[in-house]
């Protein structure tokens, strides 16, 4: 059948074409909120008794938060171990209970 052949280049195209949507909807997925990016702070002041952590810090996307300093409680206690005044920061801080609280933190690297 002579129709045979050069009909499967459109078949494909066809097929093809099915394709288009799917990979414009892929582009659109965005991550959802920044819960995970990165903040910057600086130490301000350090209560290892109290698990709190004073950071004066950049705007909190996540928090839809201005910069400002205050306190936050911290995850873990043993994530104040290594901190001090004036360290600069990058954290997380999200809302646990109520209470601001800094889930992950690492020091800046100079
Ligand atoms: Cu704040």
């Amino acid at each position: 059948m002579k129709f045979a052949k050069p009909l499967f280049p459109a078949v494909a195209a066809l097929m093809l074409g099915t394709l288009g949507p799917w990979s414009i909807a892929a582009d659109k997925v965005q991550p959802t909120a920044a819960a995970s990016a990165l903040s910057d702070g600086e130490v301000k002041k350090v209560d290892r008794e109290a698990g709190r952590l004073t950071i004066k810090h950049g705007p909190l996307a996540n928090l839809d938060m201005p910069p400002m300093t205050m306190v936050f409680r911290v995850k873990e206690p043993a994530m104040l171990d290594q901190l001090k005044e004036g360290d600069k920061i990058k954290f997380t801080a999200e809302k646990v209970n109520g209470l601001y609280t800094v889930t992950r933190l690492e020091k800046a690297q100079p």
